[in-house]
């Protein structure tokens, strides 16, 4: 039994194995369609945080019960864009099957990074999957922190970058009415800023914050700059080393936490069925883990403009002919 599962009372059945080097932990010993433990709970926070990442079996439960246990962990979000139930808006019903292929989530990042406030955690419960095939994949954002050289590990540190929703805008058509409702979604979730290196609220490690779903640009930096260094943050994920696969079984919960980690929903299982439902459990800003960059520090200086040419913009200005 871990340190982790000791921590709980005496009465609880509650183990918690490690299960992945980096990360991911084995969680057993208890039954979520029953009340948990407020010590139980206080636990199971507690390894969220430290393994990022952790696999409950056999948890037959309804959805009503997967609210619930959300909500002991904090408020739940809507989310804007993901399929929902209709009567319980906080629950996100995956139904993938040959008339309804799955869409967008075959893409590394974090959840709802286009939000100032992304959520904390994610959890979610495989109610009918295939007998193989729709694994997930995560990654330790921390772990790729901590295997960056210490040249790079200064270069990024101070950097922020924009995140936004770009990857659901297919989802609005090219309609007047479709674009009338993305700019008011665009009113809504304006793009945020987000430090690249953050600093974990309760493990206090530092974390690569970047993602290929959400992230647009870096602050201060020009395209190209920008593009270079996010794809290379990009794929640090691929490190075999830093991942954990979940194999789903019917009755899989896996809860994440989304402030350390990044996931891929693996679309290998099409035409075949695979029915998931989700909460997701609202957080706060993310922490910078160093002071932001003064601009000039990041200024692109690959040919010294002359002062003239931020005043006339080198003969593009407004009104030239
Ligand atoms: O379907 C999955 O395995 C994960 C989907 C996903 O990205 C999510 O629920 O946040
Ligand atoms: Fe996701």
């Amino acid at each position: 039994m871990t340190a982790l599962a000791e921590r709980t009372t005496q009465a609880s059945s509650l183990r918690i194995d490690q299960d992945g080097a980096y990360l991911g932990a084995l969680v057993s010993g208890i039954d979520l369609s029953k009340p948990v433990s407020e010590a139980d709970l206080a636990a199971i926070q507690q390894a969220h945080a430290e393994y990022g990442l952790l696999i409950f079996h056999d948890q037959k439960m309804s959805s009503d019960d997967l609210i619930a246990f959300g909500k002991r962990f904090g408020s739940l979000s809507v989310h804007p864009f993901a399929p929902n139930s209709g009567v319980k808006p906080e629950l996100i019903t995956f139904r993938n099957d040959e008339n309804n292929p799955p869409f967008g989530t075959d893409c590394w990042h974090s959840d709802e990074t286009f939000r100032l406030a992304p959520p904390m955690g994610t959890m979610l419960r495989a109610t009918d999957v295939p007998s193989y095939g729709g694994d997930t994949m995560f990654a330790s954002m921390a772990a790729a922190w901590e295997g960056l050289s210490d040249r790079m590990q200064h270069f990024i540190s101070g950097l922020e970058a924009w995140h936004d929703f770009k990857v659901f805008k297919p989802l609005f058509g090219e309609t007047a009415e479709g674009r009338r409702q993305m700019r008011d979604y665009e009113e809504q979730y304006p793009p945020a800023l987000h430090p690249i290196v953050t600093k974990h609220p309760v493990t206090g490690r530092h974390v690569i914050f970047v993602n290929p779903q959400f992230t647009m640009r870096v602050k201060g930096m020009d395209e190209g700059e920008s593009t270079a260094l996010l794809t290379q943050l990009y794929d640090l994920v691929k490190v075999p080393e830093y991942q954990y696969r979940v194999r789903w079984q019917n009755n899989t919960l896996i809860f994440w936490d989304n402030r350390s980690t990044q996931h891929y929903a693996v679309h290998d299982y099409f035409p075949k069925r695979r029915f998931m439902d989700r909460v997701t459990i609202s957080g706060t800003h993310p922490l910078p883990a160093f002071d932001a960059a003064e601009q000039k520090v990041v200024r692109n200086k690959k040919a010294r403009k002359p002062e003239k040419f931020f005043n006339d913009f080198g003969g593009h200005g407004v009104g030239k002919g």
